[in-house]
């Protein structure tokens, strides 16, 4: 079975972020299909998008597997479910006690209707961006290019995200 190298994103904004954070990653670690699962460090930052919501706590974790970018996607919606996400109540952007999107799948590049890897807005958020720099500071995109390169446009996000010193 050949195997993949996948970063994720994580999020919450609800109700105990960290504990339901370090639920999500243990579950994940329970999978046989999921190996050699990294964490990077845990921050806090201002909501992107409507502000009338509470400050999110994000990470980022790569890891191995043998599961298509769908059945992994399914696999994350679940877990998601299982921590009281709640699709009906969610408006764009809005607050939600846990979200796990694929960020990068190998160099694939998808875009369907159930799926777009790279996470579309993946190099706009340094809440995503640092957690992968964490994992890999030399991280390349299918693109080609360095993560890294874009940090210098994020810089009004990066002065005000907080680095935790909470180890996830
Ligand atoms: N989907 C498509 N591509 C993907 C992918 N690569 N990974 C589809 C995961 N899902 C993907 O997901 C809706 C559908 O997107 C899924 O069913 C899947 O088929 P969603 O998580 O409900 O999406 P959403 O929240 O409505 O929109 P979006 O743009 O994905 O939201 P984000 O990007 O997750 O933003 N501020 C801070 N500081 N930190 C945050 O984490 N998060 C959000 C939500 C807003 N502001 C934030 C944060
Ligand atoms: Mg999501």
């Amino acid at each position: 079975m050949s195997e993949h190298l996948v970063y994720i994103g994580l999020g919450s904004n609800l109700g105990d972020s960290i504990t339901t954070l370090r639920s999500a990653l243990s579950t994940l670690r329970q999978y046989p299909a999921i190996q050699d699962l990294r964490v990077s460090r845990l921050y806090y930052s201002k909501p992107v998008g409507p502000q009338d919501q509470p400050n999110y706590w994000n990470a980022a974790a790569c890891f191995s597997t043998s599961l298509a970018p769908v059945i992994l996607l399914d696999l994350l919606l679940q877990i998601e479910k299982d921590h009281g996400r709640d699709r009906a109540q969610q408006i764009r952007w809005g607050a939600r006690t846990l979200d796990l999107d694929i960020l990068l799948y190998d160099h694939l590049v998808v875009a369907s209707t159930r799926l777009t890897i790279p996470h579309p807005y993946l190099t706009s958020r340094a809440f995503v961006v640092c957690p992968l720099l964490d994992l890999n500071p030399q991280l390349t995109l299918p693109s080609g290019r360095l993560l890294t390169n874009y940090l210098a446009d994020l810089q009004d996000q990066t002065s005000t995200l907080e680095v935790s010193t909470v180890v996830l």
